[in-house]
């Protein structure tokens, strides 16, 4: 895991980004956002049991996999949103990147490689994207039933229950 403020430049998303600025994980525990290198699924499992998670899948995010919507998918990983309940990804192999907003709305990039477990909290602004290996293959875990609902950054999600609720608590 590598954090860091993102450069805002343009140019590709699954470039690296790196403004040189770091992002430590206590700044990122501020956030709500909290990080774990888990080398075994044994503490994955243990982690899920106790926050109560009861479903998963696994997703690989490349073009052998996913052909033709590849690009399209990684399109819309990246657009900024939010999730009603508390998102759990664990990376099973290739790696990849999360955006998280910070306090200032700007945006912070984690790069994330096998091992790596990353959990958001219900509420952040968020996006995905993989890196220029085009390869990552993940676990996501849900608390309830397999489907997380992406609310796109707007006028309404800004002021969504969960959304408030989590700017409380980090603010
Ligand atoms: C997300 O939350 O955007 C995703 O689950 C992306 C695929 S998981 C690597
Ligand atoms: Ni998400």
């Amino acid at each position: 895991m590598k954090a860091y403020y993102y450069d805002n430049a343009p140019g590709d998303q699954r470039e690296d980004h790196d403004s040189g600025r770091p992002v430590t994980e206590s700044h990122l525990q501020s956030l709500g956002v909290i990080y774990h290198h888990f080398p075994s699924l044994t503490s994955v499992n243990a982690l899920a049991s106790e926050r109560g998670y009861k479903n998963r899948d696994e997703i690989t995010v490349s073009p052998e996999k996913m052909g033709d919507v590849y690009e399209e998918k990684v399109k819309s990983f990246f657009s900024e949103h939010l999730h009603e309940d508390e998102e759990i990804r664990y990376i099973l192999d290739g790696d990849g990147f999360f955006d998280v907003r910070s306090r200032d709305d700007d945006w912070i990039r984690i790069r994330l490689e096998k091992n790596d477990l990353l959990i958001l909290p219900a509420g952040i602004y968020h996006r995905f994207t993989t890196d220029g290996k085009n390869y990552i293959k993940a676990m996501r875990l849900f608390q309830d039933e397999p489907k997380w609902t992406p609310l796109n950054r707007g006028p309404e999600v800004d002021v969504n229950p969960h959304r408030r609720e989590y700017l409380k608590k980090t603010t």
